[in-house]
């Protein structure tokens, strides 16, 4: 058992985010970001473009990440004990390629409601300021903020949604070494930068485990029942991976990642390829 202990919710519920959390070894990390690799390899059309979404559904060793007792112990902590996994997403850096996150809050446009729900970015190689990792601003979770929308090639957001006016003095790094994980809160204002260094850097991230009292207003996910009781049953239910890029298990996360990307473009006017 790995639940949070008072004091780190209490910091959780402060600042709207939770870092370095020690999750899984650095040898896991390792070979899922082996078995990313080989997906790349194998089945560029999954995971070549800007958003790499629900690839745990093709790759048993992120489905064991999305499932691990650790992580959920901690998810638990925060949302409670019926828990649902809505979808997870890649952030991956290439070293020297244009690709950063402008500030933004997730509950803004994701559209789970209400927000008893919890993002998990998980490393699957260290993550720093040089190669642009995460960036926090604390305690903004306050309330929703305007967000603008900005289109823009390096932007790994879909819709290049951004907070204006973020104050630089109070931005934290949150630096992770693979394996680790920080959480973040629904209304966190954050964002990240380049990746400046030589290597990737990979953030494999469940977005998000979601309590099952929450509702999908702007379309519709499945879900996988992580822990616990699902009675209010607002979502369909999916079955995890059957093994390593399975054809039936390709055809359900491209039917998947086609509703998210009515989710993710509802309002805006450009629709587009993620
Ligand atoms: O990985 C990144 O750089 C940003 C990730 C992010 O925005 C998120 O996990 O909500």
């Amino acid at each position: 058992m790995t639940f949070l202990s008072s004091n780190q919710l209490k910091e959780y519920n402060e600042l709207g985010f939770l870092s370095p959390l020690d999750v899984i070894s650095e040898q896991a990390a390792k070979e899922a970001r082996e078995e990313v690799e080989l997906i790349e390899k194998k089945l560029p059309s999954a995971v070549n473009n800007k958003g790499r979404y629900n690839v745990h559904l093709i790759s048993p060793k992120l489905d064991k990440i999305v499932h691990n007792s650790k992580i959920l112990d901690i998810v638990e902590s925060t949302i409670g004990k019926n828990i649902l996994v809505c979808s997870t997403t890649l952030f991956i850096k290439n070293p020297n390629e244009l690709g950063y996150v402008s500030f933004h809050q997730d509950a803004k446009y994701i559209g789970l409601e209400p927000h008893n729900w919890v993002t998990a970015w998980i490393a699957l190689t260290d993550s720093n300021e040089e190669n642009g990792c995460m960036k926090m601003w604390p305690g903004s979770h306050d309330y929703l903020r305007h967000h603008n929308q900005k289109f823009d090639k390096g932007n790994l957001l879909t819709r290049g949604q951004t907070v204006e006016n973020i104050p630089e003095h109070k931005i934290k790094n949150i630096i992770l070494k693979a394996g680790q994980m920080s959480i973040h809160h629904p209304k966190i204002v954050h964002g990240s930068g380049l990746n400046k260094s030589n290597n990737r850097r990979i953030g494999f991230v469940v977005q998000s485990y979601i309590g099952s009292n929450v509702k999908q207003v702007l379309g519709k996910n499945s879900v996988q029942i992580a822990r616990g009781i699902d009675s209010f049953n607002y979502h369909k239910k999916i079955k995890r991976v059957s093994g390593l890029m399975k054809q039936e298990d390709i055809e359900l996360m491209t039917k998947e990642n086609r509703d998210l990307q009515e989710i993710f473009y509802n309002g805006s006017e450009k629709i587009g390829q993620f």
